[in-house]
């Protein structure tokens, strides 16, 4: 269904649905009301980015949306560093028809994977959420729980509290049953069924989602993001489609990261179904998502233990008495495995621009000796 409340921002962007002007709906809260001040008093004006075109983020502001260009220092990346969700200092300059978005507020929290086309860049996919709702779907091929432990590792790692959401009970026979095989796997998470054939859940979840709070959807294509936004928000603000029936997967129809507003006054961000789900600085985000691991590691004779083959390994003990699943433990060394590889990466882009900033600083010494003379 074509949405009907679609109309055209500043600056050609499409905004969709009616979008709020009162800060408070925005999600303006204390803390950046408080971080804001000093700026409002220099005559910058606060807004939230709803999403970004071409590194040319849309900021909602009290004047409605504006089409902003993030000031050179900025600039670093393709993408911008700006990030949906983002709450932003505007300036103004006279004679411009462009707002300049001269800083990022710091965040309260980030979902960050690893840029797939780079070494070791992060990519900030949403910015200050309260909660993460990792989507899965309940269809014949899901829920894939080592994917599951990935994304709620990213998820914890963003510094939003987890929750995992999954869709189309209608398709499955034991939806309970499937609950629990997912409760082992996201310890300490809420976990909502919802289907939106039936409705079932659909109410419930949209009243975890508070006023002024923000919450985004991260899961795989064809899992029922944009048609659960759809749900809870009441009319099509999303296009959605089919999977494919060869192999059920998805068909990347969301492209871009967008905020949406529920009527009731929740802030939801729909994501594009990543492919690549690549760990970003997931040290603390692995501890929180195995809880049941770094326990049972405490118990390992060396402190150090890689739970491989070290003797007196406490976790592999667990695993052998049927108390661990091996799944788990592989899913958990995997992990563990990638970001010490990510680390590694870090390093060397870390020693190769350290060097170039030598290089250059060496030219600039150079010159200066030329110049004055030694
Ligand atoms: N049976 C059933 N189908 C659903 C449900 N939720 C979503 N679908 C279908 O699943 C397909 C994919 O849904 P989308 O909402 O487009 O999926 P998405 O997660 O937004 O996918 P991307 O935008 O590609 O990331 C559509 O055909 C939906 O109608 C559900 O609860 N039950
Ligand atoms: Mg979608
Ligand atoms: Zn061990």
């Amino acid at each position: 269904m074509p949405n009907d409340t679609s109309h055209t921002g500043d600056n050609g962007g499409a905004v969709r649905g009616d979008l709020p002007r009162d800060l408070a709906a925005l999600g303006f809260a204390e803390r950046f009301q408080a971080l804001f001040a000093p700026l409002a008093e220099q005559g910058f004006i606060p807004g939230r980015v709803s999403r970004v075109d071409r590194g040319l983020p849309l900021v909602l502001t009290e004047d409605g949306p504006v089409r902003a260009e993030p000031a050179t220092h900025l600039r670093e990346t393709s993408d911008g560093p700006i990030a949906v969700g983002d709450w932003i200092a505007l300036a103004r300059p006279e004679g411009h028809d462009v707002a300049i978005a001269e800083a990022i507020l710091p965040r309260t929290s980030a979902f960050t994977r690893k840029d797939p086309g780079e070494q070791a860049i992060g990519q900030v996919m949403a910015a200050n959420i309260d909660t993460v709702f990792v989507v899965q779907a309940l269809s014949p091929n899901g829920p894939n729980l080592s994917r599951l432990e990935r994304e709620l590792v990213l998820a914890w790692e963003s510094g939003a509290t987890p929750a995992v959401v999954l869709t189309k009970t209608d398709l499955c026979r034991d939806g309970e049953a499937l609950r629990d095989e997912v409760r082992a796997v996201a310890l300490g998470v809420d976990i909502h069924l919802v289907s939106a054939v039936t409705g079932q859940g659909v109410d419930e979840l949209r009243d975890q989602i508070e006023p002024g709070t923000t919450v985004a959807f991260f899961g795989a294509s064809g899992v029922g993001k944009s048609t659960l936004l759809n749900c809870l928000i009441g009319t099509d603000v999303q296009e959605t489609a089919e999977v494919r029936e060869t192999d059920g997967k998805g068909r990347h129809t969301t492209v871009a990261r967008e905020m949406f507003f529920l009527p009731e006054g929740g802030i939801i961000i729909d994501t594009p179904g990543m492919r690549a789900l690549a760990l970003w600085d997931a040290e603390e985000g692995i501890a929180s998502a195995f809880p049941d691991i770094e326990e049972l590691a405490e118990g390992c004779r060396f402190a150090d233990c890689t739970h491989t083959r070290e003797p007196g390994c406490a976790v592999r003990e667990a695993m052998e008495a049927g108390e661990l699943a091996e799944r788990r433990l592989d899913s958990y060394l995997r992990l563990r495995e990638e970001l010490e590889r990510l680390t590694e990466k870090q390093d060397v882009r870390a020693r190769a621009e350290k060097s170039k900033a030598d290089r250059v600083m060496g030219r600039v010494i150079k010159r200066y000796y030329k110049e004055h003379g030694r």
